[in-house]
């Protein structure tokens, strides 16, 4: 079900539980802000999740109140999760869910990750 991307941060959410290591993932890059490990349902031949370490639903929740430094660190580590996974070269699409109308389902901001193969034009 999609979620809501307003109100409060529910520190339960499966994103949260798989910071806090109580869930696994199949981790692909860690830095001191940020996340990305494998989609468990991918929709691509690469599909990864970004996510940034701190408690933020959305982009204009990060916006509002994220330090400069996690900001810069989660936009890095989704450039450096690119490299990692050899999508440099081939290309590669990022793609970020916000509220019900985009259909997003964990309400804890994530960038996805999809490549290895052409991907096709954009989809609305
Ligand atoms: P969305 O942008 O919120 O719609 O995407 C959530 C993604 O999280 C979706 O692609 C799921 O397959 C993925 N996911 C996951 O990787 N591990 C989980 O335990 C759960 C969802 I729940």
């Amino acid at each position: 079900m999609p979620v809501d991307a307003l109100g409060d941060y529910d520190p339960n959410n499966i994103f949260a539980r798989i910071l806090r290591g109580e869930i696994p993932c199949r981790r692909v890059h860690e830095t001191d802000h940020a996340l990305a490990f494998h989609d468990i349902n991918p929709q691509a031949p690469v599909h990864v999740l970004v996510i940034p370490k701190g408690p933020y639903r959305s982009w204009a929740d990060f916006s509002d109140k994220a330090s400069e430094a996690e900001i810069a660190g989660f936009v890095r580590a989704v450039g450096e999760t690119a490299k990692l996974l050899g999508l440099e070269a081939p290309g590669y699409r990022l793609l970020a869910n916000a509220g019900v109308n985009a259909h997003q389902e964990v309400p804890h901001l994530h960038v996805h990750v999809f490549g290895g193969k052409a991907l096709g034009p954009m989809l609305a």
